[in-house]
């Protein structure tokens, strides 16, 4: 009988001689964590501060976001909590009263609602192709609310019978195909001629629903849709888009307790992608369609060495054995190979696993690749699960938890990984 060799784990010091990795978040490309972004300016040209949500999972404030970022528009990002994930910030409340985000202060003053939002960004700098209020802009924009609502009848509200299941998918099908036609009328992938601001109008839920109809219903919207798979190509071609665009596994998690529950159809095809949601191969699935960048694994390296003191003191399992347990998926992620962790820390590597949050955390390779080291090394040495992922809140994911701990990350507070709600 062979046997496999086992390494080693790697020591903390010989995994930061491997992070090799120097990443620009202030005038590199889009990416989750910056808290400032230039664009070759001067902090001085700076007009605009945004606010949104910690984790990047606020469909609106992506919209926002992503406009900013396409126009190369100066600004500053602060972070809110969102009320599934704790306790909005009082100073965030005494400015917006609802709480809601997303918010953007522009030259002194405050605009709230999305929509309102990007009507004075594009009064002020100019639209994106279009304007949100051109006549060709309305028609799309209402096109956009029937299939979110299309999407919200079928997965957020429990049904009664097959039929009603039935009638619900028939709907929302009913609405893809109205999108398609709208799409096929343009020469090229996006729903005008030019990219334009209609794009960004429909990115967030789109790409919500491609990850949630598929984790729940077992339908995959961007492979039983051609529009849609050529439009998702051709977002994906865009570094604005590839900075905010989050996998499966974050989504399907997030949108619970965001839209009050998502109903699954118990469909054999349902179960099958939950199981490869949930438990891997990552590499695969449609949520992403462009290859995989060379620093995908050095990036995910980078990100948990930044964060590697909090993400093992939240940790439930013992801190000692899961700094063991997790330089052993680490070194697993750069080397490859077999690298046994200490028994019992099986639960605690997969805790880890269900909490990496993409874009928030890293990119979507690099979150795929962490995923599955962390998985492969979990497997060496049982099948124990960490403690399930709340449905109605993610007070799991509380940044509060983090504030006497929040490390700098390139002037940003970066709150990653999950916490230790289960330690205290
Ligand atoms: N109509 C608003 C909707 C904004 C909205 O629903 N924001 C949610 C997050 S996606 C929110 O801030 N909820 C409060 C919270 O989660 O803390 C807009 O377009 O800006």
């Amino acid at each position: 009988m062979t046997t496999v060799p086992t390494a080693t784990p790697l020591a903390w010091a010989e995994l930061e001689a491997l992070d090799t990795i120097q990443i620009d978040r202030v005038n590199g490309p889009t990416n989750a964590q910056a808290r400032l972004r230039l664009f070759g300016k001067t902090e001085a040209d700076v007009r605009v501060t945004l606010f949104r949500d910690n984790h990047a999972w606020c469909p609106y404030c992506q919209k926002v976001w992503l406009w900013l970022e396409e126009k190369q528009i100066p600004y500053r990002i602060e972070k809110v909590t969102m009320f599934c994930c704790g306790t909005k910030e009082k100073w965030y409340k005494e400015r917006v009263p609802s709480g809601m985000l997303p918010a953007v202060e522009l030259d002194g003053q405050l605009i709230t609602e999305s929509d309102d939002i990007l009507i004075a960004l594009e009064q002020t700098f100019g639209p994106l192709t279009i304007s949100m209020l051109a006549p060709t802009a309305m028609p799309l924009r209402r096109l956009e609310r029937l299939l979110f609502r299309a999407w919200c009848s079928w997965l957020c509200q429990p049904v009664r019978s097959a039929r009603q299941e039935q009638f619900n998918r028939e709907q929302f099908v009913t609405v893809v195909a109205k999108v398609e036609d709208s799409l096929a009328t343009t020469s090229g992938p996006y729903f005008l001629e030019e990219f334009s601001v209609i794009d960004l109008v429909f990115t967030p839920y789109v790409e919500r629903m491609n990850a949630s109809l598929f984790y729940y219903k077992g339908y995959s919207m961007r492979e039983e849709s051609p529009g849609f798979a050529a439009w998702f190509d051709a977002m994906e071609t865009r570094p604005t888009y590839r900075g905010t665009q989050s996998d499966f596994h974050t989504h399907v998690h997030d949108l619970p307790p965001q839209m009050g529950g998502c109903w699954e159809n118990g469909e054999p095809q349902a179960r099958a992608n939950q199981q490869q949601v949930d438990h891997g191969p990552w590499l695969g699935l449609p949520d992403v369609g462009y290859g995989e960048p060379e620093n995908s694994r050095v990036e995910a390296l980078h990100r948990v060495l930044k964060h590697r003191n909090n993400i093992i003191r939240v940790n439930p399992i013992d801190d000692q054995m899961f700094d063991e347990a997790l330089r052993c998926a680490l070194t697993h992620l750069m080397m490859g190979g077999v690298c046994e962790p200490p028994k019992g820390s099986d639960s605690g590597l997969r805790y880890l696993r269900d909490r990496v949050n993409v874009p928030r955390d890293m990119s979507i390779y690099a979150g795929k690749r962490l995923r599955m080291s962390l998985e492969v090394t979990a497997a060496l040495v049982g099948d124990a699960q960490g403690p399930a992922i709340p449905v109605r809140n993610r007070y799991d994911q509380n940044p509060a938890e983090f504030v006497t701990d929040r490390e700098s990350d390139e002037g940003t507070t970066n709150l990653p990984f999950g916490l230790n709600w289960l330690k205290r």
